[in-house]
């Protein structure tokens, strides 16, 4: 007689999918012999308070907006330091974690950056490396080759891949799912700073190979993506644009 102790939402579950009876569970017995696990700490709240959080959340992100103009004011490190903390813990390939988050607040090096991607940009922009069909689509964006908050905005985070990992002695392990990982890290950088009152745009100078030679980093490493990071200039705008209505990104099959 041992499953009279059923509680009402164990036997509501029963009868509904079978869902909670495993017949593979995880970890098996010898999985949990050779590697620790622990039992993960997860609060069940009310469809009620999931909602109004969720609402909460939505609405709060519905609000982020990328700026181009960001006010010179410093930023403490510590806030930059959370905001990576909060990315890494993004969900990663076999937990490869395969990312490094490169911050600079030098005025000399936020200068060569902007430099650097200046002169990669007027290409972009001024000799046609970017087709027709790509410059009219940032056309409602507006953006050129100036790039004037890469040394006004207290911060340059380089956020860059690591496509394998180097040992000490030299041997070489490959990471996996890296863009996906590195991608997943990367909203959630930008979801920190927003939550916290930073503002950020996700810039991608084309190419950006020199962000390795100016911020040091191994042959390994590669620039995913770079974020300056401050407070909105008061007052800056932002095109007026629409996001898709839930009808247009998402759909049920049953
Ligand atoms: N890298 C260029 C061009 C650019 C490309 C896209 I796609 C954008 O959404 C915005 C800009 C630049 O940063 O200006």
């Amino acid at each position: 007689m041992e499953n009279k102790l059923f509680s009402v939402h164990q036997f509501l579950c029963y009868n509904r999918t079978m869902s909670d009876h495993y017949e593979f569970p995880y970890p098996s017995k010898e999985l949990e012999s050779r590697h620790p696990f622990s039992v993960y700490e997860h609060e069940r709240l009310s469809e009620e308070v999931m909602e109004a959080k969720a609402k909460d959340f939505y609405h709060k992100m519905d609000a982020r907006r990328s700026v181009r103009m960001f006010s010179p004011d410093p930023v403490p490190q510590k806030l930059i330091e959370l905001a990576i903390q909060a990315a890494s813990t993004a969900p990663s390939g076999a937990h490869k974690q395969p990312w490094t988050f490169v911050a600079t607040n030098d005025p000399e090096i936020k200068r060569e950056i902007r430099a650097a991607a200046e002169e990669e940009e007027e290409k972009n922009y001024l000799e046609n490396r970017m087709n027709e069909e790509w410059q009219e689509a940032l056309a409602p964006l507006g953006t050129d080759h100036h790039k004037e908050f890469l040394q006004v905005a207290p911060w340059i985070i380089v956020l860059f891949e690591q496509r394998y990992e180097t040992l000490s002695d030299g041997t070489t392990l490959k990471n996996y799912y890296v863009k996906e990982s590195v991608g997943i890290a990367a909203g959630m950088f930008i979801t920190a700073l927003h939550h916290m009152g930073l503002a950020t745009l996700t810039h991608t100078p084309t190419p950006m190979k020199f962000l390795n030679t100016i911020l040091g980093r191994p042959k390994n490493e590669r620039p995913f993506v770079l974020f300056p990071v401050g407070y909105p200039l008061e007052g800056v705008k932002v095109p007026d644009l629409n996001r898709k209505e839930l009808n247009e990104i998402f759909t049920t099959v049953f």
